[in-house]
């Protein structure tokens, strides 16, 4: 269509909007026929480094970037959105406590919340980045009833083409044979990464790998505690890898998952597989129609169900928190 979409990213001067934006102006978020007008939030301080980045989106003349704004205020960044990617986020710093962090966030994520509830378009489309991103994206969900609660979601995908990745890596085939792998719970090294179901060309991927114990004391830690691991390598968080799953989870969400396999995505529980329903927990997804619906009827095993319950825990508890900081 020749009518742009209106894309909002929040931390657009950071560094996975650096990495981001310019794969969004290509059209990788949406699709090589749809035009896109980028909305960039930051803080004010970092205004001007947006708009250096700004100009830098204009010298790659991508013929579907329809233009960019940059604003300071959310319920101007807000208006018209219809995906709203919201990377920008308070980070934990020394000697902080789990409390205070969701403080902070809570004062960056429920005015963003109330300004996509006010002047966000009817079909907006949210995906959480920033950390603590499940919690984070309850904060904004709950923060905008008018919008519906299966239009928030957060981030597991960068976790889940981990997953992906590892497996590849240690049965030596292609990421392209991979399917049916989850990540399920909370983005957090609580997570729990499932290769109970997955499959490698077709056959059970546990049984292919045939090493409960390489599942258990080395692939989940390993997927679990990536970020950990990128830090130190590289020396910095991991942002280019994070901007790439983001990019999957929007094109995704629009454009449907492929037959035959699904992803993950943390999307508002329904209940299902006992996740206490509002919880915004990473489930196994396919998208159809534009929604994302969890796959049911999977058997879930005694090593799986206290690997999940343990992460859903510490969802509710984070929700129990944000709920006594009048957050939610
Ligand atoms: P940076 O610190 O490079 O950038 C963050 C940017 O957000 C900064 O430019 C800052 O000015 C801006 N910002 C802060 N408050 C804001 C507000 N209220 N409105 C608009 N902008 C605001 O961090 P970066 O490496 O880009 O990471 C961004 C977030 O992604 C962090 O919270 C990080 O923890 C999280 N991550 C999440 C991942 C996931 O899988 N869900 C993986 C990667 C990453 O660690």
């Amino acid at each position: 269509s020749d009518t742009p979409v209106n894309v909002t990213v929040t931390g657009a001067a950071g560094q996975i909007g650096y990495a981001l934006l310019f794969r969004i102006a290509s059209g990788q978020l949406l699709g090589a026929d749809t035009k896109v007008k980028l909305r960039l939030l930051e803080i004010p301080q970092a205004v001007r480094a947006a708009e250096g980045t700004a100009l830098e989106l204009q010298d790659g003349a991508f013929p579907l970037l329809a233009g960019v704004d940059v604003f300071d205020d959310p319920k101007a960044a807000f208006s018209g959105a219809n995906v709203a990617l919201l990377v920008g986020a308070r980070p934990r710093t020394k000697g902080m406590e789990r409390g205070d962090l969701l403080e902070a966030n809570g004062g960056i994520f429920k005015p963003q919340g109330e300004a996509i509830n006010s002047g966000a378009a009817d079909d907006i489309r949210v995906l959480v980045v920033g950390n603590p991103a499940n919690t984070n994206a309850l904060i904004a969900q709950r923060n905008a009833p008018d919008v519906p609660a299966e239009r928030f979601t957060a981030m597991t995908r960068l976790d889940h083409n981990r997953a992906v990745a590892q497996l590849s890596a240690k049965l030596g085939v292609p990421v392209s044979e991979i399917s049916k792998v989850t990540i399920w719970g909370n983005h957090s090294a609580t997570q729990y990464p499932d290769l109970i179901h997955a499959e490698v060309a077709g056959k059970n991927a546990a049984e292919t790998v045939g090493d409960q114990q390489w599942i258990a004391d080395e692939f989940i830690p390993r997927v679990a505690k990536r970020g950990a691991e990128i830090i130190e390598v590289r020396g910095a968080s991991s942002a280019a890898s994070a901007a790439s799953a983001a990019i999957d989870h929007v094109y995704d969400w629009v454009n449907g998952t492929p037959e035959g396999d699904w992803t993950s995505a943390a999307i508002v529980s329904d209940g299902s597989y006992g996740v206490p329903a509002g919880l915004i927990s990473s489930f196994p997804v396919v998208s159809r129609n534009g929604r994302w619906e969890i796959v049911q009827g999977l058997e879930i095993d005694d090593f799986s169900r206290s690997r999940i319950d343990a992460s859903v825990a510490e969802l509710a508890e984070e929700r129990t928190a944000v709920e006594r900081l009048g957050l939610i």
